[in-house]
């Protein structure tokens, strides 16, 4: 009797104490993610790598990427797959042979889920090129179902979206184009209220992209990855408002150990304890543009600078 009762014990300890695990989605490859706490939940938005379809005329070794899922979770372990919110295919204004859907956000106002996406237009630009926009779907829960909006945000010509509201109740719109520019959007998520402007005092040299604003105790935080020698690293910017001034502060995260040559990242605190999200080549080291998610703590100086994150890969 004893040793049965020695051995359920232990069962139980072991069904309790689920590790999570780095990537932590293994059925699907998973990147940039954007990570929100919604309804006490963390909601996942990530890209959707997937390996390149060989008769689509599609360039080699790129980024393929043809619509998003969402997942959500209570513990950090266990991911609930919400399946595809927004496609290539269900998107008006995004040419539907691009497999562009890159980096996405999603954010809560007044009980509607906005999703920010960029993907190539179906229209050349000025340069005679496909431009990349900035489109929205809406939802009533943040799993979906997500209605995507007929046309892109004017005046928006980038990739990466990041949405923050302030405690003002303004909404400001981030994303990337080799620098890192903002804008207010009007209350109705939709449009813009001010002309973009580029954020200034940042690193000069290297792309920078991948934009993700948070609020702490006061101060804001611009976080983005930089090409500051060959591949992309964590950085961050301190600033005392959503548009600024930033003031350089550090790394969050050198470049991969893995020479997964993006990075891309967002941090949320969930019951009382700061996460990191970011993606490596951990399900695909041989290529570094089929990536995976994974999550490490983040912790904060008493200055309020962030300490220096080391990837755990497994
Ligand atoms: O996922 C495609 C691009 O790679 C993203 O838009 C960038 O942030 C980089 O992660």
């Amino acid at each position: 009797h004893r040793k049965l009762s020695v051995l359920i014990v232990l069962i139980l300890f072991c069904l309790n104490n689920t590790q999570a695990q780095n990537p932590i989605i293994r059925n699907q490859l998973t990147a940039d993610p954007s990570v929100r706490v919604f309804n006490g939940k963390i909601y996942l938005f990530p890209s959707h790598d997937i390996p390149t379809p060989p008769d689509k005329g599609l360039r080699k070794k790129w980024f393929c990427m043809e619509d998003y899922h969402v997942f959500s979770s209570s513990n950090l372990t266990d991911w609930t797959d919400h399946g595809i919110v927004v496609s290539q295919y269900n998107v008006p204004w995004v040419d539907s042979t691009s497999y562009s859907m890159w980096a996405p956000d999603c954010i809560e106002r007044n009980g509607k889920y906005y999703f920010y996406f960029p993907a190539n237009t179906k229209t050349v630009g000025p340069n005679g090129r496909k431009n990349f926009g900035i489109g929205v779907a809406i939802a009533d829960k943040p799993g979906g179902p997500y209605v995507p909006q007929a046309k892109p945000i004017e005046g928006v010509h980038g990739i990466d979206p990041n949405v923050f509201i302030d405690k003002d109740g303004q909404a400001y719109l981030y994303w990337a184009m080799g620098n890192i520019y903002v804008a207010k959007l009007k209350d109705n998520m939709l449009e813009l209220a001010s002309g973009p402007q580029k954020i200034e005092n940042l690193p000069q040299k290297g792309l920078k992209e991948g934009p993700y604003l948070f609020e702490r105790k006061g101060i804001y935080y611009l976080t983005y990855p930089h090409v500051a020698h060959s591949i992309e690293r964590l950085e961050y910017a301190m600033g005392n408002s959503p548009v600024g001034p930033f003031k350089v502060a550090g790394v969050v995260m050198d470049e991969s150990p893995m020479h997964c040559w993006t990075n891309h990242q967002s941090m949320i605190q969930y019951k009382n304890q700061w996460y990191l999200f970011y993606h490596q080549d951990a399900l695909s080291p041989n290529f570094d543009k089929n990536r995976s998610v994974c999550i490490d703590s983040l912790f904060f100086n008493t200055d309020g600078t962030i300490q220096k994150v080391t990837p755990t890969l497994r």
